[in-house]
């Protein structure tokens, strides 16, 4: 009678334990999650790039505020090999199967188009990717000219991603004579 208390003892101690160590690891884990959403400086927005009727491009676009500094990298996939220009447009609105839901260049500060880092250009100029015989591609930018989710007239939430059949010449007005659009994505807010 001894010996079987003892042994229930042992038992209802063990799963105390468990029970204890189970409650302690979920309260780590709601203050994990705590603190990154309150981290103001791993402010993120992406964009998932999508086909327009003319093309099966897929791809990717992270934008990561690190201070004043963001960083956006776009990598694309299904392209045909080449070079095509890529911008950030006015509206971040993929609807129409051609893309031109997405409007015209984002150009909050009423400038010419031209290329990123030379003389005038418009905020949304990004460049041109490279798109090799796999059909992937990958363009990387780090500007303190865009903010993330501030709703300013430089925030780059709500805008649009176009990637274009043609590479950007960065000279022709008012979009580089990209040519068709082939890739559109809606920039959001990461969670
Ligand atoms: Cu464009
Ligand atoms: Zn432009």
């Amino acid at each position: 009678m001894k010996k079987k208390l003892s042994i229930f003892g042992i038992k209802a101690t063990l799963l105390l334990l468990i029970g204890i160590s189970l409650v302690l690891t979920s309260c780590e884990r709601i203050q994990q999650q705590a603190g990154v959403l309150s981290t103001p400086s791993a402010k993120q927005a992406i964009a998932t790039i999508g086909p327009t009727s003319e093309s099966s491009v897929t791809g990717m676009a992270i934008f990561t505020q690190n201070g004043d500094q963001i960083t956006l990298t776009i990598e694309i996939q299904n392209a045909s090999p080449g070079i095509h220009g890529v911008h950030i447009h006015e509206n971040g609105d993929c609807s129409s199967p051609d893309g031109k839901s997405a409007g015209g260049h984002w150009n909050p500060t009423g400038v010419a188009h031209g290329k990123w880092g030379e003389g005038e250009f418009h905020l949304g100029d990004i460049g041109n990717i490279t798109v090799g015989e796999d059909g992937t591609g990958s363009i990387e930018l780090t500007t303190d000219l865009w903010e993330i989710g501030t709703g300013s007239d430089v925030d780059v939430v709500g805008k649009g991603i176009i990637v274009h059949a043609d590479a950007d010449d960065f000279t022709s007005q008012p979009s580089g004579n990209a040519g068709a659009r082939i890739g559109c994505g809606v920039i959001v807010l990461a969670e």
